[in-house]
């Protein structure tokens, strides 16, 4: 018996009790305990068995690190239905989070009690697969088709309570998982309960799965597991048996095992997780942080207050008079109003910290106890030198002070102080409380422990932080400057903005790249061109049309007219017909004759273009691994998870065949299409962006 699982007599109850952190996965050596478990319990004529967790939870699914290896037996299929074959009754005792394999384990038990704060389910499609041990058939069984349907294609965590309700546990107790799953078997033995196997349960009630299907598959905008996860649970209501039925889910669940969409799912689920850990910052302890202050409340320091305010920190915002405080309140209080009508704050906490925690000032001596300043005024160098000069003044010692710029350069901001190894670049999304991700811009003198302070704060902050170095645009914006300008030279090419957002949008962004620019503003990216162009290179082309919209006032969303025109009240825009006007006239004026995009054309040059910027940026150091860009994309820029990030995204493809295209495009305009040198150093030496990753380890 290996210790993953420690058998242990009880009376007449054989206990088998998990002991595989961090999460009891069930990997090979907690399988074999289970199934040896289950024939000694037999064997020794013991009168039930009783299986729970130690540590922090139940199995929390199948170990994910064992996919893609060859299966070692036994299988989790056979393992469950060798549970559920017991000749002893069985029961599962659940705490922590009983997810996957893990529920699935615990449904072909006879029985099942867990705790309050207990929390199961199905999430299987969130890693590009479906449940693969009779889950999509017992479940169905015991919580009924749609509920069972809602829980597997949302991968939902369900609480105690719900799962109750739901007919998926029998009962929930207060304790620990050993005393409370004793009690409850001993109570069975004595009521003399009978062996209970879901897979005789009557199978469940049919619904229209076509229509479901089709529902699903739209809501996953390109993602497949939960679309597949419907034809699963179908078979659960129409095989001629249970086995059947166990077979059909099994040949789904191979099917999306071999697919490119497990592997970016995969993927990203461990990237999120091993993002904020470097190695260099090991042993380093961060600064204490519980009082902060932000520098500018217009929608980006209104909305970094109230991420801070969320976590529990108090904030000191500072602004540059009586006026502008209030409407930075006003915003500020928006922005709770919001997070207390979905419930994460109570009322009594919504006023505690508008009342308490929360203080605007306009005197920066308001700042003299804070722990770290975030600022977040105007993107102005000299602004920023200002702003930096008072914080250098008034600051405590030791206290950080953070820049929320999203391009300036930091080594320049830090210059304006006098302890530059206390300034790092703290790079938020818009709306700050809303978006996942943080950039850590750490500086040439940035010392380690306010680094390590920065990812703390992240932490504290729900965000995933990624570090990045100083350079124009930092990892996002210079990836997003790269393959936005793909996309203007295709449309001066002759291929039509709308036919891009479409072709991204079938890729699985939620919008694209047009829409995008005129809900963040054209203004802005005109804004930049304008600061760019006194310095640009004459070799760079240049495009207009989106200039021309300016000229005429159409920012986009904020005016009602962009590329698209908005109607009060209706969702998304339609085309703007006088852009086709704008691209004319930009074509004409530049002598380019145009031609016709393929759509497939259009996702290659664009993917090309990401591709190619993001491995300038790994090959500059600027992000340390090709996991940290697929994370910004995936968390700042809506890249769609299912590819697992442009990076993995690329492997899937084969570096090789990007770098082919690459060199092809480079014939039309050599100067954007520069091969960056790390792509041509990887396809010579036929490595991929994974092995990057796993060198970086
Ligand atoms: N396998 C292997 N490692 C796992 C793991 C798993 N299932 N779950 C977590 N870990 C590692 C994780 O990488 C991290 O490692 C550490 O545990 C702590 O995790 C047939 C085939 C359980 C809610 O999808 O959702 O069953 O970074 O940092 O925030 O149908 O982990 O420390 O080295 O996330 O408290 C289905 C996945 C599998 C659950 C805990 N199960 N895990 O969250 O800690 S597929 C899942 C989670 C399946 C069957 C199929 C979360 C968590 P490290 P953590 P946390």
């Amino acid at each position: 018996m290996t210790e993953a699982i420690v058998y242990e007599r009880i009376g007449d109850i054989a206990v088998l009790a998990a002991q595989n952190p961090p999460v009891n996965a069930l990997g090979i050596d907690v399988r074999r305990g289970l199934l040896a478990g289950i024939e000694r319990a037999e064997k020794e004529g013991a009168g039930a068995v009783l299986i729970y967790g130690e540590g922090r939870t139940y199995f929390a699914g199948a170990d994910i690190r064992e996919f893609g290896k060859p299966m070692e037996e036994p299988g989790l299929p056979d393992l469950c239905n060798r549970i559920e074959a017991a000749k002893l009754i069985v029961v599962s005792a659940l705490h922590g989070t009983a997810l996957g394999g893990g529920l699935e384990v615990a449904l072909s038990s006879h029985y099942r009690i867990a705790l309050p704060s207990a929390k199961m389910g199905l999430p299987e499609v969130h890693l590009g697969i479906i449940p693969g041990a009779g889950g999509t058939q017992r479940l169905p069984r015991v919580a009924g088709t749609e509920a069972a349907l809602e829980m597997i294609t949302t991968g939902r965590h369900v609480a105690a309570a719900e799962a109750f309700d739901k007919g998926v546990i029998d009962r929930i107790a207060e304790g620990n998982p050993r005393e409370v799953g004793l009690a409850y078997t001993r109570e069975l033995l004595e009521q003399n309960a009978p062996r209970r196997p879901v897979c005789d349960m009557p199978a469940p009630e049919p619904i229209d799965f076509d229509a479901t299907y089709e529902r699903v598959l739209a809501r996953g905008r390109g993602q497949l597991s939960p679309a597949i996860a419907v034809r699963a649970v179908q078979a659960a209501c129409e095989a001629p048996s249970f086995l059947d039925g166990v077979r059909q889910e099994r040949e789904l669940f191979m099917k999306l095992m071999e697919s490119d969409q497990r592997q970016g799912l995969i993927h990203a689920f461990f990237s999120e997780r091993a993002v904020s850990k470097l190695p260099e910052l090991v042993d380093v302890s961060p600064r204490d942080v519980a009082a902060m202050g932000v520098i500018g409340g217009g929608t980006m320091g209104a909305g970094i207050a109230t991420a801070a305010l969320l976590a529990g920190l108090s904030v000191v915002l500072i602004e540059r008079d009586e006026a502008a405080s209030v409407a930075a309140r006003e915003r500020i209080e928006g922005n709770l109003r919001g997070a207390l009508k979905r419930g994460k704050i109570s009322q009594s906490q919504f006023d505690a910290i508008l009342n308490e925690t929360l203080k605007l000032a306009t005197d920066y001596a308001a700042l003299s106890q804070v722990d770290l300043v975030v600022e977040a005024v105007f993107e102005d160098m000299d602004v920023k030198r200002d702003v930096f000069a008072a914080l250098d003044e008034h600051c405590k010692p030791g206290a950080i002070l953070a820049s929320n710029t999203s391009y300036l350069d930091i080594n320049d901001i830090a210059a304006a102080t006098s302890r530059p190894s206390d300034v790092i670049g703290l790079h938020f999304f818009s709306p700050a409380h809303v978006m996942k991700l943080l950039e850590v811009v750490v500086a040439d003198q940035t010392a380690p422990d306010v680094v390590a302070t920065g990812f703390a704060l992240g932490k504290r902050l729900k965000k995933t932080s990624v570090r990045s170095g100083v350079c124009d645009g930092f990892i996002g914006n210079r990836i997003m400057n790269s393959y936005r300008k793909a996309a203007d030279y295709m449309v001066l090419d002759g291929a039509s903005p709308y036919q891009i957002d479409k072709v991204m949008t079938g890729f699985g962004f939620a919008m694209g790249p047009f829409a995008v620019a005129d809900l963040a503003g054209l203004d802005i990216g005109w804004a930049a061109r304008k600061r760019r162009a006194p310095t640009l290179d004459p070799r760079e082309r240049v495009v207009h049309f989106s200039d021309m919209l300016c000229e005429g006032g159409d920012f986009g969303q904020k005016t009602g007219r962009g590329f698209y025109v908005y109607e009060e009240g209706k969702r998304g825009g339609t085309p703007n017909p006088q852009v086709a006007e704008y691209i004319e006239r930009d074509q004409r004026d530049q002598g380019v004759t145009p031609q016709i995009f393929a759509n497939d054309e259009v996702l290659r040059r664009y993917m090309c273009a990401m591709v190619n910027e993001a491995a300038k940026v790994v090959g500059e150091g600027i992000a340390r691994r090709p996991l940290d860009v697929d994370m910004v994309l995936l968390f700042g820029y809506g890249f769609p998870r299912f590819w697992g990030g442009p990076l993995k995204w690329a492997d899937l493809q084969g570096p090789d065949s990007i770098l082919k295209d690459i060199r092809r495009y480079a014939k039309e305009d050599a100067f954007f299409w520069q091969p960056a040198p790390l792509l041509e150093q990887m396809v010579a030496e036929g490595r991929s962006f994974d092995d990057l990753n796993k060198e970086a380890r």
